[in-house]
């Protein structure tokens, strides 16, 4: 193999591995430089953040409007129902947190009316109707999303 060869082979590698890198696994999407999972069946959401972490992901935590409006555009792109995020109050009534993180959320996109903590409602949803944030029970089963870094 002459030293061109060798360089056009050694480029084409680097192009796939980069390529590859930006890949997210089978049955996960890419989008800005983040992998999301749309589940294929409901559960509650202790279930849904087992599910998540078991692929070593988490139930998606929107950071801000960015993340919502990627989230919610691929929903809507493939008729996604309701739907679960990793957000709860669980640990103290009003309190919105991070369900994996931890972290306090700061960004919120509720419905009208919402969060009424209706019989202790602690677990957030995003509607298919309107693509906005609901308090609900915990023990709903529902669809869900989970991500992690590409
Ligand atoms: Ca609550
Ligand atoms: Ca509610």
């Amino acid at each position: 193999m002459d030293s061109a060869k060798i360089v056009t082979l050694f480029l084409m590698i680097s192009f796939f591995k980069a390529v590859a890198s930006r890949n997210c696994e089978d049955g996960w999407e890419h989008q800005n430089g983040r992998c999301y999972y749309f589940s294929r069946f409901s559960t509650n959401f202790v279930a849904s953040m087992y599910f998540c972490k078991r692929f070593e992901g988490a139930l998606v935590e929107i950071e801000g409007p960015n993340e919502y409006e990627t989230v919610v555009s691929l929903a809507r792109a493939r008729n996604f129902p309701d739907f679960y995020i990793g957000l709860t109050d669980i640990f103290s009534e009003g309190n919105w947190m991070q369900a994996s993180s931890y972290k306090s959320q700061t960004y919120f996109r509720w419905s009208p009316g919402e969060p009424n903590n209706k019989r202790n409602q602690d677990c957030v949803q995003v509607y298919r109707a309107n693509s906005k944030m609901d308090d609900v029970w915990c023990t709903e089963n529902l669809h869900f999303v989970c991500e992690k870094g590409s």
